[in-house]
């Protein structure tokens, strides 16, 4: 069975009422390819989730930006799986680099959220990449593999995870992997997912770019045969991100 194409739009921490208003308008009149062809998923943050279910066309769906390990409690300031699954909300981002980098995320501390998120019923976007120094010293692979190896170990069924892999250098710098280091990594990737997983794990799971990916450069980067879709940041707040839908085609 083939990879169906996935477009994820990660809001981030943008937006008002109106202007998130706006962007579901222009996504809800927007011709893109069928459901058959493409997952379109939007991550608006955490309070702009119900509005955006309640207005956004049933096709599009929706994903938080992040969720706590375990089950809700005395964790003031976090939203739990337990929460987003009453929303009904069906997927979540988890390990961003942003906050890895920014909030000190570490590599266990993903795969546990991950590791949760999915025994609540969440599908989750699970995001890897390298920094430029890594990239440089020549270690994208051993970062990327490692950040993987920690969900790896706490998950055994592949099924609602898609990986996003957005080298950090590239995010929101306007500085895009070319399409074949994407593929490169993207390939290095599913290999190990087929060593350390099995081949069918590595077969059918996604595994997304993410990084400045724009209007312009989508068609190609989407082209390479292991980059399975997109993880849009910049680019999904703009009208732009209809035609980086369209690059499934
Ligand atoms: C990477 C990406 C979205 P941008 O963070 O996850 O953002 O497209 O702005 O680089």
């Amino acid at each position: 069975m083939g990879r169906k194409f996935f477009v994820g739009g990660n809001w981030k921490c943008n937006g008002t009422t109106d202007e998130v208003k706006k962007i579901i308008s222009t996504l809800n009149a927007a011709e893109v390819p069928s459901q058959d062809v493409v997952e379109v998923v939007v991550s608006p943050p955490y309070v702009f989730l119900p509005l955006t279910q309640a207005s956004l066309r049933p096709d599009f769906h929706v994903a938080a930006q992040n969720c706590w390990v375990k089950k809700g409690g005395a964790y003031t300031g976090e939203v739990s799986a337990e929460m987003l699954v009453n929303l009904g909300v069906p997927w979540v981002i988890i390990g961003h680099s942003e906050r890895r980098q920014l909030l000190g995320e570490s590599n266990e501390f993903v795969g546990e959220k991950v590791a949760y998120a999915l025994s609540q019923g969440l599908k989750v976007i699970a995001c890897v990449g390298e920094t430029l120094e890594q990239r440089e010293s020549g270690s994208t692979m051993e970062v990327v593999a490692a950040q993987t190896k920690a969900i790896a170990d706490r998950v055994s069924d592949w099924t609602n995870i898609v990986i996003a892999y957005e080298p950090v250098w590239a995010i929101g710098t306007g500085k895009v992997a070319t399409p074949a280091q994407a593929q490169e990594v993207h390939h290095e990737l599913r290999k190990w997912l087929h060593a350390n997983t099995s081949p069918a794990v590595a077969e059918s799971t996604r595994i997304i770019y993410g990084g400045s990916v724009n209007g312009a450069n989508c068609k190609e980067l989407g082209g390479q045969p292991d980059v399975d879709g997109f993880l849009v940041g910049g680019a999904s707040l703009k009208p732009e991100f209809i035609d980086i839908i369209k690059a499934a085609e």
